[in-house]
C-alpha cells in the first residue's frame, strides 16, 4: 500500500523534537516532505503567543511538532502520528531495522528512549540552538547537569564498548543507527554549543558524541538550519528560564 507522508517540523535551529524524526526518517532513506512551521518572524515573534498557537494547530491535536501526517493514496484517508517515540513506532513497522533486531537490545532501547523522552530535564534546559556557541561556564554547571552527563556518559560508554567489538560496528549505541541514536542527537548539539563535550566521560562515550556531530544527516540538518535568520527570543535564554 502507499502512502504520502508529512513531517510538520518548527525552525530547525532550535527544535530538538523536531530534529529525532526527521533524522531517523533520513537515515532510513524514507520519502518524505516536510513543512516547517516557522516562529521568529516579525508576525510570530516567538512560542506561545495567539499567533504561534494558531501556527501549531496545524501541526496536530497537540499543536506541536514533530507530526506525521499520513495520507493513503488510494482512499484519501488522513492519519495525524503525534508524540516523537509513536512516530518511531510508526516508522518500525515498515522499517523494522530502525530498532534493534535482539528482543532484550530492542527492549532496552525502548527504555532508553523513554527515559531520554521523559527525563535528562538539567540538560534539556540549555535549548538546543544550533548557532550558539559558548565556552564551557562553571557558572551554568551544576550537580543536576551533572548528574544528566554522568548518567548519558555511562549509557553510552556501556553500549559502545559493547558494539565496538561487532564486526557490522558502524559507530552507533547498537553497532548500526537506530531510533536510540535519533533520540539522543539534540543532546549532542547542546554538548556542543555550551562547551560542555569534555563532560562526557569515557572514551568511547566520548567518540560517540563525535561520530553523532559527523553524521551525513545532522549535518544537513545543521546545513538547512543554517539558512534561517528568524530569532526565537525563549530558546536565546541561557540558562534557560522558559
Ligand atoms: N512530547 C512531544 C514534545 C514535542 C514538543 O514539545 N515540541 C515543541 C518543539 S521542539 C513544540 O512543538 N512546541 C510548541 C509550543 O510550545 O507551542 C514529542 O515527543 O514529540
Amino acid at each position: 500500500m502507499s502512502f504520502d507522508l508529512c513531517l510538520y517540523l518548527l525552525n530547525r535551529n532550535y527544535s530538538s523534537w523536531s530534529l529525532r524524526p526527521w533524522l531517523a526518517m533520513r537515515v532510513l532513506k524514507i520519502e518524505f516532505e516536510t513543512v516547517m512551521l516557522i516562529v521568529g518572524t516579525p508576525e510570530i515573534p516567538d512560542l506561545g503567543l495567539p499567533a504561534a498557537d494558531e501556527l501549531m494547530r496545524r501541526a496536530g491535536p497537540t499543536s506541536k511538532v514533530p507530526a506525521l501526517h499520513v495520507s493513503k493514496r488510494a482512499g484519501g484517508e488522513k492519519h495525524i502520528i503525534f508524540e516523537s517515540i509513536a512516530i518511531m513506532e510508526y516508522l518500525a513497522e515498515d522499517y523494522p531495522q530502525l530498532w534493534p533486531s535482539d528482543r532484550y537490545e530492542r527492549a532496552y532501547a525502548r527504555s532508553l528512549s523513554a527515559e531520554m523522552a521523559t527525563s535528562f530535564g538539567a540538560i534539556r534546559n540549555y535549548a538546543m540552538n544550533l548557532r550558539e556557541r559558548r565556552e564551557f561556564d562553571p557558572k551554568f554547571y551544576n550537580e543536576k547537569v551533572e548528574k544528566d552527563i554522568y548518567r548519558l556518559s555511562s549509557i553510552w560508554e556501556g553500549l559502545r564498548s559493547k558494539a565496538v567489538a561487532k564486526d557490522s560496528d558502524e559507530g552507533y549505541l547498537f553497532g548500526r543507527f537506530t531510533a536510540l541514536d535519533a533520540m539522543y542527537a539534540p543532546v549532542m548539539f547542546r554538548l556542543r554549543s555550551y562547551g560542555l563535550r569534555p563532560k562526557i566521560q569515557g572514551k568511547h562515550a566520548a567518540a560517540y558524541v563525535e561520530h553523532m556531530l559527523k553524521n551525513e544527516y545532522m549535518r544537513e540538518w545543521e546545513e538547512l538550519a543554517s539558512h534561517e535568520t528568524e530569532i526565537i527570543p525563549r530558546d536565546e535564554l541561557y540558562p534557560s528560564t522558559k
